[in-house]
């Protein structure tokens, strides 16, 4: 019985190895493993089997059963023909291409010129190596000034330094053309700063100007207000606290009321309902005078913001690094977002 057991076994595996198609496979496979073949034929067998031998018998039979299936599966896996022609599935869709998007810096800049363009300011622009006399003498800013601290601002050889606000780009369009003036400065500017993630040696600055004959106080107030119920709300409400700049006189602080608990104080506002957003003022008369104007016939306003701020409290942006890294990761999050 174990001698025709192992003939059936080798006759089985070798007929199943050579076969060359399902068909081939398909014979053979009737021909050993089906109801009536010749593995179930060796089942008969065990009936004449002594009461001794059979659980042995038994069991080698079931093995052999098993392991003859499993060659019939794997040579009919080998057999069944790949898919025709070439291996590259066409009918799979293509891997999208990321097109790019626009920076949250640039986001925020167009959405800040498209809302004072509203109002009637155009955007003007200047050298970001810029004299002294640009920076800081016409901007009536004392010697002593700590803005003007070598600690402050970055020096250049030759009267030169690295722009430290965007004001002068205003200085430099009053003394090319006459009131009435209405300008905003968008631009990078400078300081040494002690890198953190709120402070960088370089930040982004939008400045705004107004000179005409009569302006005041309280147009500078509605500018601001309207700016920035544009900007984070029609619900916003302004603080104005008594400041000093070299150049303004009055000038101010300007708060907003927090745009994330509407005044009601939460972490991003530290509990005060309120955020710090830039300073303004009147310009000094002795500015407009650097300039050529007739400071009996005009007066005017000013104001500066920061835009990175603006741009890390907009999209929740914690370190003003990633505004710089170039991080596509950090920047593929801004892909859809268009200006408005
Ligand atoms: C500020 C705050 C207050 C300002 C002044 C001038 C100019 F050129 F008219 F004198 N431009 N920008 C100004 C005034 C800037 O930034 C915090």
């Amino acid at each position: 019985m174990r001698a025709e057991l192992d003939k059936i076994r080798q006759e089985a595996t070798a007929a199943l190895n050579s076969a060359t198609d399902l068909a081939a496979l398909e014979q053979v496979s009737i021909k050993y493993l089906s109801r009536k073949g010749a593995v179930a034929g060796l089942f008969k067998l065990l009936g004449q089997a002594s009461a001794e031998d059979r659980p042995a018998f038994g069991q080698a039979l079931n093995d052999l059963k098993a392991e003859l299936e499993a060659l019939e599966a794997a040579r009919k896996i080998a057999l069944t023909p790949k898919s025709k022609g070439s291996s590259i599935d066409t009918t799979l869709p293509g891997r999208a291409q990321w097109i790019g998007s626009y920076h949250p810096l640039t986001l925020v800049m167009r959405e800040i010129t498209d809302i004072f363009g509203s109002m009637g300011f155009r955007v003007a622009d200047g050298p970001e190596i810029e004299l002294v006399k640009y920076n800081f003498d016409m901007l009536n800013t004392p010697a002593w000034h700590p803005s003007r601290d070598e600690s402050d601002t970055i020096y250049l050889p030759n009267g030169f330094v690295v722009r430290t606000e965007t004001s002068p780009v205003q200085v430099r369009t009053m003394e090319k053309q006459d009131p009435p003036i209405r300008i905003i400065s968008p631009g990078r500017v400078y300081r040494r700063d002690r890198p953190d993630a709120t402070h960088s040696p370089m930040f982004h600055q939008c400045e705004g100007l107004y000179v005409d004959k009569g302006v005041t106080m309280a147009e500078l107030k509605g500018t601001l207000l309207s700016f920035y119920r544009a900007l984070f709300g029609q619900q916003t409400k302004l603080r104005f606290r008594p400041h000093f700049f070299p150049f303004t006189e009055p000038s101010a602080e300007v708060d907003v009321t927090c745009p994330f608990c509407k005044g009601e104080g939460c972490r991003i506002c530290k509990n005060t309902g309120w955020l710090e957003m830039g300073g303004c003022g009147m310009v000094d008369p002795n500015v407009l005078a650097g300039v050529g104007y007739d400071t009996e016939i005009y007066t005017g306003f000013a104001f500066g913001l920061g835009i990175d701020r603006i741009a890390m409290l907009r999209f929740g942006i914690q370190n003003i690094r990633l505004l710089t890294d170039s991080d596509v990761r950090f920047l593929r999050q801004f892909s859809g977002i268009t200006p408005r």
